[in-house]
């Protein structure tokens, strides 16, 4: 979306804030105010008195820090809409739910904190003064994604960008365009125009490559193709050392888009994960969209810049985004800086798998991700889940979301993290139960040997020979420490910096024992607030598993890692 025709929406809103959430009741959309001598409304937005919007509620007033129920937000807009075109309003996200009203009249909702969502306003917008009322709940519930409870901080709010999107009354729908599957050198390429219309022309070029291609579209209103790069100029294939990307163009009579994409092929033989036909390591760390000094939600280019940098600043290749689908901006940049991605929906522990509605709205929320990113060549992983407890409504549920991954997106892995593995004293070996790991491409570990699990015989005595057909990534493990504190590094309650280093040597010690080992991601980069940690001597509602503080200080065990992953970089990977 922000490569075509768009107005922002943001800045300041006018807000109310609405603790039992009855404005709905009240007629707070219509924004009414009194005609005649008896008549009043208990609500009235004033100039003045708001939100910042992009961005969440709890970081911009004191009072919203642990809020969590309704806001009404009000924009004043003016637009006038040309004749012969279309007009949508998208969000790229809101947390949680969302009620779009739009001149007093409701023009559709959403559920949902982390994917975007669009309407389109054509017919209702109005020539001149308009205004939008948002509606917007963060309350927790058993059958939303993520549910009840999860450890990491609940921001309210409209936190992505709002945008106006001026389209021509035939626009270009959608376009996929990466390397086919299974080629480093075959672009393919599928385009859906807006209406089933055959015969209308479809370029696509890309300079660079002397690529210049039109094809009229069939009865669908599609075109499909693949094209063959030449030999001059080659394609150069996107890689974290080389992180090109190629200006794109794609054409019709009606209007012209561009894009950057980057070509990779991503996948997986024996237990190797492959980048462009080569394995390759995944040296990442995990990330939460977070800017702990702000303590708020990461929104703008500088937020996205500010936590790559770390990233990029521990010799990583490849982040985590966790739990959640993260802003558009991030995936863009972390693309841009080299960066392999993964990507997860927020079906966090413990979901209400057997609820229908539960379902559907993880299939709804997987396709608007899988669909703004499908050209992000960084995403080289889906994630379906984050530890969640097994059950045959479990299995089921997220056999189906691997099987949607999969329909939707054979050029992507597949993956999704557990922590049902355990060591067994008596075998000397890592044991696990979670069967439906053998449906994924790679499978995924989270386990804080210790932490939560404490050492039970050297780490270096552990054998590993979990799923060795299948490449694994150790995707979660760490300890908390409160920066500046040193002590007894065999005490966890010491909270101190050497014992969360310990943790990183034992489990680096532990490594070598994995013969299917592809890639690793500490717990995690920056502390992270969380109602989850109540200890007021050294967490005060921060999870301290950070490499570095909340102010960006680096922990002894951050020296650690980089330590290990400079090793790696240099380590020369032969096909197994
Ligand atoms: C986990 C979760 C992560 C938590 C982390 C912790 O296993 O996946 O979301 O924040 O442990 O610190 O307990």
């Amino acid at each position: 979306v922000y490569n075509r025709e768009h107005t922002l929406l943001n800045g300041q809103w006018e807000a109310l804030v609405d603790l039992y959430s009855r404005g709905t009741k009240m007629g707070v959309y219509q924004n009414k105010t009194a005609q005649s001598d008896t008549e009043f409304y208990e609500y009235k937005f004033v100039d003045g008195f708001g939100l910042t919007v992009p961005r969440d509620w709890n970081s911009q007033r004191e009072e919203l820090r642990y809020y969590e129920s309704s806001v009404w937000y009000k924009k004043d807009f003016s637009y006038t809409l040309q004749s012969g075109k279309r007009l949508f309003l998208y969000f790229g996200a809101v947390n949680y739910r969302a009620e779009v009203y739009l001149n007093g009249v409701k023009i559709g909702s959403h559920e949902g904190g982390f994917t975007p969502f669009q309407f389109e306003i054509t017919d209702k917008i109005k020539s001149g003064n308009n205004f939008l009322i948002v509606h917007v709940n963060n309350q927790r519930s058993a059958a939303s994604i993520p549910a009840l409870e999860y450890d990491w901080w609940n921001y309210g709010g409209i936190t992505r960008d709002v945008l106006l999107i001026e389209t021509p009354d035939y626009y270009i729908d959608n376009y996929k365009i990466q390397l086919a599957k299974g080629s480093l050198t075959d672009i393919s390429v599928k385009i859906n125009l807006s209406e089933k219309k055959a015969g209308i022309p479809v370029m696509v070029e890309i300079p660079e490559l002397k690529i210049k291609k039109t094809v009229s579209t069939n009865s669908e209103g599609q075109v499909s193709f693949s094209v063959k790069t030449g030999r001059v100029p080659s394609l150069q294939c996107w890689y974290p050392e080389t992180p090109k990307l190629y200006d794109v163009k794609i054409a019709t009579p009606y209007e012209t888009l561009s894009d950057n994409i980057g070509f990779r092929s991503v996948s997986v033989e024996k237990a190797q994960i492959l980048l462009n036909g080569k394995p390759v390591f995944l040296r990442g760390v995990n990330c939460h969209e977070e800017i702990p000094t702000r303590q708020g939600r990461s929104y703008s280019e500088a937020d996205a810049l500010q936590l790559l940098n770390e990233v990029k600043a521990l010799n990583c290749n490849y982040v985590r985004f966790t739990h959640y689908p993260v802003d558009e901006k991030l995936i863009r940049l972390a693309e841009k800086m080299g960066l392999m991605i993964w990507e997860e929906i927020p079906l966090w522990q413990d979901i209400d798998f057997a609820n229908k509605k539960t379902f559907a709205l993880a299939q709804k929320m997987l396709a608007e991700i899988m669909h703004r990113d499908q050209n992000r060549c960084g995403i080289v992983l889906w994630s379906v889940a984050n530890e969640t407890p097994i059950s045959v409504e479990r299995n089921e549920f997220l056999s189906s979301l691997i099987q949607q991954v999969r329909a939707t997106d054979n050029t992507r892995l597949v993956t999704m993290a557990t922590d049902k593995f355990w060591y067994d004293e008596a075998s000397g070996q890592v044991v696990t139960n979670d069967s439906l790991c053998q449906q994924l491409d790679v499978v995924s570990i989270n386990r804080y040997f210790g932490w939560y699990t404490p050492w039970k015989t050297q780490s270096t005595n552990m054998k590993w020979k979990i799923f060795t057909d299948k490449p694994l990534i150790y995707d979660e493990f760490g300890g908390e420490s409160l920066y500046g504190v040193h002590g007894d590094e065999n005490r966890a309650s010491s909270w101190s910096e050497d014992y969360q280093a310990r943790i990183y040597a034992d489990h680096i010690a532990m490594f070598a024992n994995i013969p299917n080992l592809c890639g690793t991601s500490p717990w995690v980069l920056f502390d992270f607030k969380s109602p989850y940690r109540m200890n007021l001597r050294f967490q005060q509602e921060w999870n301290r598993k950070g490499l570095l503080s909340e102010n960006g200080e680096r922990k002894k065990a951050w020296f650690v890692m980089k330590d290990y992953y400079d090793k790696k970089k240099n380590e020369k990977l032969i096909t197994k």
